[in-house]
């Protein structure tokens, strides 16, 4: 029986528990009879408690040099390094997907530290010249204050980095909401941040529910900007709630996102593509392929390969080396996902896979789904449209690229899409053409670094992105100053007629 310490929210440098008292459980997606650990409880009176300690932080944290700043987030780079392997079974123990995707989530942190730590030295702005004499004029960054920020369960220390990280390095202090089924990779990630020297009040951490700690975080007075990740049904409240305080908004939300098979393609490497980008964590990525657009002179050799292959994926605990795809995330999850396959049938699409829960043997204490594939899908039929974030995928057989592009835009969500073609004229076309905040050519949908900017089109996203120098965008306000130094008075766009 592995230990299943008692963890309490992180306010003003110090571990205490919910003001109610309460607590919550979080168990192991692949075996229920796995405690982790038991989490706060929160509500409002702990997010007040957390928001009060980041007010009081704020001016000293923005007073230090940013590169003293970047000093401290390459320090907590380093210990995520050196705990690589113990947080990553962490999060496979608390999320469940494979280690090796784990190892991923973790490196994907790390590579945002590191990547924002070096933005302690540069967060550029402009100089331009003026339209006047002795005048000179720049841009500089502001941190907006405190950052509320919200995150899912699906990259559990992933997605906390990609925040908490840019908003630190601009000045920023922080309260952020884990997912409840995953708050300890965040324990974690604020540990690593601890040990590194992060003064207090600097990160804060409620954890609890969505309505409970999540709603009084984003509608906070003093929560200049509020970042989520999560679904577009949830990103909707965030969004109205933030509104009418004209609060800064960044969301992240649903994809359904395609990857196209030519008639050229190299086969292999599109299943390849297709099992990894479809099956991978379980299919619950927001950039995960959970459509292929398949031209119809391959499709039936790449259904059958595809078939075959998702057929012979073992699904178990993904703390077991051999086991390539985990559970799901929780019980709503797993039915969402079972309702979503009568839904398919019910329109008319073929099952030619999968299709049920798997709960014998090894899968007794967990909540497993098989691999699942969807032929013949019409494009307007809802498991060509819908978000599932499951192990799900449907495929719509094509006649022409111009169709392929068509169909692959034809949703709501704009986030990722993929084009398996040997002619250099197709991939620029599709690149051109795909109204997406991601494309790949000849790779599946999954797989975004952290030095280029991450996000989607349509009901994904808002128009923000993360990662990369985009981020530093959604955590800051630009100032732009102008310094007169001719000692008389010169009127902009007048005086110099
Ligand atoms: C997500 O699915 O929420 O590109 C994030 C990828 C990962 C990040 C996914 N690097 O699939």
């Amino acid at each position: 029986m592995t230990e299943s310490p008692a963890h309490g929210n992180f306010i003003g440098g110090r571990w205490l528990p919910a003001a109610s008292g309460r607590t919550t459980e979080n168990r192991n997606p692949a075996d229920q009879d796995e405690l982790i650990g038991t989490f706060a409880d929160s509500g409002a009176e702990d997010v007040e408690k957390a928001v009060a300690a980041a007010r009081e932080a704020f001016p000293r944290w923005r007073a230090l040099p940013a590169p003293k700043r970047g000093e401290i987030l390459y320090r907590a780079a380093e210990i995520l390094v050196k705990r690589k392997e113990e947080f990553s079974r962490d999060a496979t123990r608390e999320m469940g997907k494979v280690l090796a995707e784990t190892r991923g989530d973790v490196q994907e942190a790390i590579d945002m530290t590191y990547y924002m730590a070096g933005e302690g030295r540069r967060q550029f702005g402009q100089t331009t010249p003026s339209e006047m004499v002795a005048k000179f004029q720049m841009s500089i960054r502001m941190p907006v204050g405190i950052a509320g920020l919200i995150t899912p369960w699906n990259f559990p220390m992933a997605i906390p980095s990609w925040k908490m990280m840019p908003a630190l390095i601009l000045g920023n202090t922080v309260v952020i909401k884990p997912a409840p089924d995953t708050p300890l990779s965040t324990v974690n990630l604020i540990k690593a941040l601890e040990e590194a020297g992060l003064p207090p009040g600097v990160v804060n951490m409620v954890s609890g529910g969505g309505p409970e700690a999540g709603a009084p975080l984003m509608t906070h007075k003093d929560v200049g900007i509020v970042s989520f990740t999560g679904s577009t049904a949830t990103g909707r409240k965030v969004s109205e709630a933030c509104a009418s305080a004209f609060k800064h908004c960044h969301l992240e939300m649903g994809g359904k996102n395609v990857i196209m098979v030519m008639d050229d393609a190299d086969l292999d490497l599109a299943v390849d593509g297709a099992v990894w980008g479809g099956f991978g964590t379980t299919g619950q990525r927001c950039t995960a392929a959970s459509r292929v657009i398949l031209h119809k002179q391959v499709y039936r050799e790449f259904t059958d390969r595809f078939v075959s292959r998702a057929k012979a994926l073992k699904v178990g605990n993904g703390l077991d080396e051999s086991v390539q795809m985990g559970p799901v995330i929780n019980r709503p999850q797993l039915e969402k996902i079972e309702s979503y396959v009568q839904i398919a049938q019910d329109e008319g699409a073929k099952l030619v896979t999968g299709g049920h829960r798997l709960d014998k043997g090894p899968h007794a204490k967990g909540f497993f789904h098989e691999p699942t594939v969807f032929g013949d899908c019409d494009p307007k039929m809802r498991i060509s449209c819908e978000e599932v974030f499951g192990p799900v995928v449907s495929l719509i057989p094509v006649g022409s690229l111009d169709e392929a592009i068509a169909v692959g835009n034809a949703v709501d969500y704009g986030l990722s899409a993929a084009i398996y073609t040997r002619d250099i004229n197709k991939a620029f076309r599709a690149m051109r053409d795909m109204y997406t905040g991601i494309f790949y050519v000849n790779a599946p949908t999954i797989g975004a670094e952290t030095h280029l900017p991450f996000g989607g089109t349509k009901n994904t996203g808002n128009g923000h992105r993360e990662a990369c120098v985009q981020a530093l965008d959604v955590f800051s306000e630009w100032k732009s100053i102008y310094i007169d130094y001719s000692g008389t008075l010169q009127r902009a766009q007048i005086d110099n007629d």
